[in-house]
């Protein structure tokens, strides 16, 4: 949708979140009037905005249709019933990036995923900074794209959730990728296949594609045009085939473990040739990364235990990299709320890794039922409960990890906080 097409329209900002602020902000800036709707909202709209805008505090059908285009945040599903009423009434509805997208003046490079999609926004931009080209990471990885039209920067690499693109499709990035597709949010879709074809909504518009070889879901439709593809892999047997594969980094040591950092290293390398970075200087730039918090974070070590946060591990794919990209046998701390997922997927890494399992959190049992039997398992209430009995139970050799498959709101305000609590109570056991 074109900005200008919002002149003289009735807007409604739904949702008052990080997003919804970045909207107020957005839509101030370009002298357009609105309306707030947040069902939580703890500020007036006066304390939000210091004028005299209207801010309701429910949602219903009646509401959303005395307004010509809702601007809705992502946490909020379309499929909501007032939303949806509001859709059939002839409601436009639409996401923050679409009105960045209309807005846009630098290059786009626009990443999406299950997993690592945080981590190859924040590598890109890292090693494009070092290489000279001045890149700003933002999207889902937490400062709102709206707000990044203001950087001065030349690249916004975005990071973009499959509830973004749900609400956009007049994006055109320079790049694009799907980085992989794994069970998550199927409380939000009907199923893997339908919550893929949303991620995949990122292709639609892209000059270049960038594509996983190894996972068949982030493939896209036929009708995009091969000539600007490329593919990579960690697989070895299909070296000589892809444009990136694991070959292509011989004699380079990352800070980042696993298989799967390798993948996502490949993917900085081909999102990054799109924008004329030499090879050789994106590799050097590439090792200086050192990774982000919350995503299998080392905290330290004390009697040959070896701590690691993955807080951000926030579905079952997640955990299962992070697991398996630890040193040693790992004490694993699980849980929290499962977004309908299948935890049965973690029967065989947990069976093989995990000497012990300590879950907490709201779906703690249906966690525990599903994974019966694959190792010693012990519910607790609390965080800090569960990391003194991973030190009580680890041993020289042993890693405990925070990796819990499962999102955070039950407990804590969000994964950060989660890991900072967890972070907190390590560093108690460390120091004692
Ligand atoms: N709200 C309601 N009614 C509802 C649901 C929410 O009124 O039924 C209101 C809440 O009171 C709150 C606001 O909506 O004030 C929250 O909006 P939101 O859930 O869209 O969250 P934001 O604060 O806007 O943050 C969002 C992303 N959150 C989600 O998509 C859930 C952030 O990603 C993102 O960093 C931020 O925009 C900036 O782009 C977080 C996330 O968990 C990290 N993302 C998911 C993921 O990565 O798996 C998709």
């Amino acid at each position: 949708m074109k900005v200008s097409e919002l002149n003289n329209k009735r807007i409604l900002v739904v949702g008052l979140g990080i997003t919804g602020h970045s909207v107020v902000r957005f839509l101030e800036r370009m002298h357009l009037t609105f309306e707030i709707c947040d069902e939580h909202a703890t500020l007036s709209a006066d304390e939000v905005l210091g004028a005299n805008t209207v801010l309701h505090a429910s949602f219903s059908a009646e509401l959303f249709c005395q307004f010509d285009v809702l601007v809705l945040s992502p946490g909020i599903a379309r499929a909501h019933p007032a939303i949806v009423q509001a859709i059939a009434a002839g409601v436009d509805v639409i996401g923050d990036i679409e009105l960045f997208a209309d807005e846009v003046t630098q290059t786009v490079i626009a990443v999406t995923g299950s997993n690592g999609k945080s981590t190859v926004v924040a590598w890109l931009a890292n090693a494009l900074n070092a290489c000279g080209v001045a890149a700003a990471a933002c999207g889902n990885i937490g400062e709102p794209a709206l707000d990044s039209l203001m950087a001065d920067v030349d690249v916004l690499v975005l990071e973009l959730s499959s509830y973004q693109l749900e609400s956009t499709c007049s994006l055109r990035p320079l790049a694009a990728t799907v980085l992989n597709v794994s069970e998550d949010h199927l409380d939000r879709y009907d199923d893997i296949d339908h919550y893929a074809s949303v991620k995949r909504r990122v292709y639609e518009h892209a000059s270049h594609l960038v594509i996983n070889r190894d996972d068949q879901r982030t493939w896209p439709k036929a009708n995009i045009n091969a000539a600007n593809s490329q593919y990579f892999s960690v697989d070895p047997g299909t070296v000589g085939t892809v444009d990136w594969h694991a070959s292509v980094l011989d004699g380079v040591t990352l800070s980042l473990p696993g298989a799967h950092n390798v993948a996502n290293a490949l993917v900085v390398l081909a999102l990054g040739s799109k924008l004329d970075v030499a090879q050789v200087k994106l590799l050097e730039a590439l090792v200086e990364f050192k990774g982000l918090a919350h995503r299998s974070e080392y905290i330290g070590e004390r009697d040959g235990v070896r701590w690691y946060n993955d807080s951000k591990g926030t579905n079952v794919d997640a955990s299962i990299k992070a697991i398996l990209a630890m040193p040693g046998p790992v004490v694993l701390i699980a849980g929290g709320i499962s977004k309908g997922a299948d935890f049965t997927a973690l029967r065989d890494v947990v069976s093989t890794h995990v000497k012990l399992l300590i879950l907490i959190g709201q779906d703690r049992q249906i966690m525990a039922d599903q994974l019966h039997g694959c190792t010693r398992i012990v519910l607790v209430d609390e965080l800090k409960v569960a990391v003194s009995l991973a030190n009580e139970s680890a041993e020289e050799g042993d890693t405990v990890l925070l990796s819990p498959a499962c999102s955070s709101f039950d407990m804590f305000k969000n994964f950060e906080d989660r890991g900072q609590q967890f972070t907190g109570a390590v560093k108690e056991v460390l120091a004692a």
